[in-house]
Formats: structure tokens, C-alpha cells, sequence
């Protein structure tokens, strides 16, 4: 009931971004005077829900030639949905997340991590409060798919909040650690083998056994650099090209273990390769070094 007051009450500011193949939107606004974004997405249109979406709806022809015609259907409210997100009270942070920007490369290598990322990231990251709410089941309990309560190579499945859950299509779950000192991939070392094949292997199991969905048709992967600097590991059907979810910045959960399997050092030493948007104050900080 909070929630559905505070999206009515939401005051449009700014577009931020918006996408007409995607077909959503996000924008920049206020709830009781508090910054907020909210995004809205309508949700795909399924093979299991097209015939009872076909009768039920209203149509409205629009025109008829020959042999082409288009129609306007209006589904019922329970088959059309609007997937919508509520960030309340928003960050200046979160409102640059959300924008269209222009992106750029950065190499980072291991001095690089030290001096410049590691003390940005200490200074500036998300809060992850969220991800401890989950650990602690304050928050989102009732969504877990699977968990391993184990501290050190444990961890909880489950919907990532992009994922409504309606189908498959887009399925979208997140493995998040219990241990809470592993940042990101670059805290990687062969002592996380055991928590990262654990992961790989409980997490692929438990999606099998709730969505029949097998390890063949599933991304699972880390990004680098997160958004939240606290391990976890991406799981996302095939088919699905996830937003935000590009090459650039995706790490194969395979390829990691199998590199720190080959080269105990990998992730501490090599340099790595991630986008940043131009808006983006760690940008700032490597050009300020003499990095760009
Ligand atoms: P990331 O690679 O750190 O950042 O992934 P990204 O968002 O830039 O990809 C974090 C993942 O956690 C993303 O896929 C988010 O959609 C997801 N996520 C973020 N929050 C705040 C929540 C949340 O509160 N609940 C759930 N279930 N997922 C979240």
C-alpha cells in the first residue's frame, strides 16, 4: 500500500532515458519532496497468454487495404501490465546511472585498481544496505529460489529486480554472497575457487529445478565494474540481451574460475578492461592521472 501511494504521488521531472524499440522509460522526479526515479517497462507478450490476450481484448481496427489491416487492441488490465521500479530517495548517483551517455574504455591495470578505483570506490560506491537486507531476509525473503547458509562459500538465489518473474523469456536471478569482503572480480584469488564452483553449480541447479531452464541456455557471468561492490554473480537466459548487460563489462563465471585456476594472480594483476560513462567521476579521477 506505501508503494502504490508513492508512485501516484510521484511528480515527473526529467526524462532520463527512454526507448521505443524497448518500449520503456526512465524518469526523474519527486515523491513527497524527495528525489525519485521511477521506471517503466511494459513486460513481453508471451506464447502462453496470446490466446486468452486475442479473445478477451477490444479491438479496434485502425485501417484495411487489400490484404492488410491494423488493429488497436485494448487487453484487459490483468494481461497488460507495466513493470515498474520506485528509487526512493534517489542519489545523484543513481539519476547519472539511469541517463544516456556517451561511454568510454578504461584499461585499468593493477597500479591503476590501487590509486585511483579502490579509493573512489571507498569514497563513492551504492550502498549496498539492500544486498545486506537480503542476506539478513529483512528484505525480499520471501523471493528466494535457493540458498547456501554456509558464511564462506554460501550464498542466496534469487529474482534479480529487472526479472518480474511472468516469463522465462527475460529470466534474470542474482547468486549473492554471504561472505561480505569480496568487493568485485578484482578481490578474485584461488582461496573464492570453492565459493565461485559452488555458485556455478548449486545456482544452475536450483534454476533448472524451478524454471527447467538448463546450464546450456544461461549466461552466468560478473560484471566489472558492478554497480555494488559486493560479490555477485549474474544469471540470464540466453536470449536475453539484458540492458546495461554489454560484452564490455561481462565476465564468464567459467572463464574466471578457469583463469584463477591457471594464474592464481589473474585478477590482482592483469589489467581489465571496463566502460565508463562520461559522467562518471571515476572518468574524472584517471584523467586527472594522466590515464586517459
Ligand atoms: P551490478 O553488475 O552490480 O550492477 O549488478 P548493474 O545494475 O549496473 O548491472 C547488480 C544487480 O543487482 C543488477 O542486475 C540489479 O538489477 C540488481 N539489483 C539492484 N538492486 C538495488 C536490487 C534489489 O534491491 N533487489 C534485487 N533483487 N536486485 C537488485
Amino acid at each position: 500500500p506505501a508503494a502504490e501511494s508513492s508512485i501516484s504521488g510521484f511528480e515527473v521531472g526529467r526524462i532520463l532515458r527512454d526507448s521505443a524499440r524497448e518500449k520503456n522509460i526512465f524518469v526523474h522526479g519527486k515523491i513527497d519532496d524527495q528525489e525519485a526515479i521511477v521506471i517503466l517497462e511494459k513486460t513481453p507478450i508471451t506464447q502462453d497468454v496470446l490466446p486468452e490476450m486475442l479473445k478477451k481484448s477490444t479491438q479496434l481496427l485502425e485501417m484495411k487495404n487489400d490484404i492488410y489491416s491494423t488493429y488497436q487492441l485494448q487487453p484487459p488490465p490483468y494481461l497488460n501490465g507495466v513493470k515498474t521500479t520506485v528509487i526512493c530517495p534517489a542519489t545523484e548517483k543513481h539519476v547519472k546511472k539511469y541517463q544516456r551517455q556517451e561511454t568510454f574504455l578504461i584499461e585499468e591495470t593493477e597500479e591503476d585498481y590501487q590509486s585511483i578505483t579502490l579509493p573512489y570506490i571507498n569514497s563513492q560506491s551504492f550502498s549496498v544496505q539492500w544486498v545486506y537486507n537480503i542476506l539478513e531476509k529483512k528484505a525480499e525473503a520471501d523471493r528466494i529460489v535457493f540458498e547456501d547458509p554456509d558464511p564462506q562459500d554460501g550464498f542466496v538465489l534469487l529474482p534479480d529486480f529487472k526479472w518480474d518473474q511472468k516469463q522465462v523469456d527475460d529470466l534474470y536471478l542474482i547468486a549473492i554472497t554471504h561472505r561480505r569482503d569480496v568487493k568485485s572480480l578484482r578481490d578474485l584469488t584461488p582461496d573464492h575457487l570453492p565459493l565461485l564452483r559452488n555458485i556455478r553449480e548449486k545456482g544452475l541447479e536450483a534454476i533448472m529445478k524451478r524454471y527447467s531452464v538448463p546450464a546450456s541456455k544461461l549466461r552466468v557471468m560478473l560484471h566489472y565494474q558492478p554497480s555494488y561492490y559486493h560479490l555477485h554473480v549474474h544469471f540470464i537466459t540466453l536470449d536475453y540481451e539484458a540492458p546495461g548487460c554489454g560484452v564490455e563489462r561481462a565476465h564468464l563465471l567459467t572463464d574466471v574460475i578457469q583463469n584463477l585456476q591457471d594464474r592464481p594472480e589473474y585478477y590482482r594483476k592483469h589489467a581489465l578492461t571496463f566502460p565508463i560513462r562520461a559522467d562518471d567521476a571515476l572518468l574524472s579521477k584517471f584523467r586527472e592521472a594522466g590515464r586517459v
